[in-house]
């Protein structure tokens, strides 16, 4: 029986909006944790994450394709997905670094290193926390993935699925191919 109980999410005003490319952690996530997520360099990030609190975040995410022709290429370019990140040193692991690893909710054939990855944070569901065992921490992420489904349904979070910051990227690649 699940002992998690939802967290009520705390609209962040204005959303943060982050991008970067998608780098390998710990690789952690889906094989400890049956949870992927797509880790995000604090170097690229700037100002903006480092200021960002610790704690479980709800929000949107698109992956594009990543830097040069032959680069890596986006499994869905044009489209933004649910998504919950987690900010902060995941205390039950005791990281020396801030991380910004954001969990996309959808499942994915095959892994995107490389992409680039726009992420735009809209709500704060809770603190990070220590946890007494692993399958406690795995239960609280799946209630994490839970309360961000039904957060981002209500519409003062869903109007950010169509955020400019989720627009820029394509146009100018259109504009790239009319000058072809
Ligand atoms: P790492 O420690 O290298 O981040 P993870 O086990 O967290 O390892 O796996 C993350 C990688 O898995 C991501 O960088 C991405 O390429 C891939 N991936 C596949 N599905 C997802 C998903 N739904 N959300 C985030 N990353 C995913
Ligand atoms: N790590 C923690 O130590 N404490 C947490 O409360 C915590 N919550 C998380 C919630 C979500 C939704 C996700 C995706 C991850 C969370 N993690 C937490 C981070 C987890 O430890 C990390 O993703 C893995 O160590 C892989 O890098
Ligand atoms: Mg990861």
């Amino acid at each position: 029986m699940s002992e998690e109980k939802s967290s009520i999410p705390t609209m962040m005003s204005p959303p943060i909006l982050l991008a970067s490319t998608v780098a390998k952690g710990f690789g952690r996530g889906a094989k400890l944790l049956g949870c992927p997520t797509a880790n995000m360099p604090l170097a690229e990030l700037g100002a903006a994450a480092e200021n960002l609190e610790a704690g479980i975040y709800s929000g949107w995410a698109q992956i594009l394709d990543g830097e040069g022709e032959d680069g890596p290429k986006s499994p869905a370019p044009n489209t933004v997905f649910k998504a919950v990140t987690s900010i902060g040193w995941n205390p039950y692991f005791d990281n020396k670094e801030k991380t910004v690893e954001p969990h996309i909710m959808h499942e994915f054939k095959e892994d995107f290193y490389g992409c680039k990855l726009k992420l735009l944070v809209c709500a704060r569901l809770r603190d990070e926390k220590n946890f007494d065992s692993m399958d406690a921490l795995i239960e609280a992420i799946q209630q994490d993935i839970r309360d961000t489904d039904v957060c981002l349904d209500k519409e003062q979070y869903k109007v950010f699925q169509n955020h400019e910051h989720f627009r820029m990227n394509l146009e100018v690649k259109e504009g790239e191919r009319e000058d072809d």
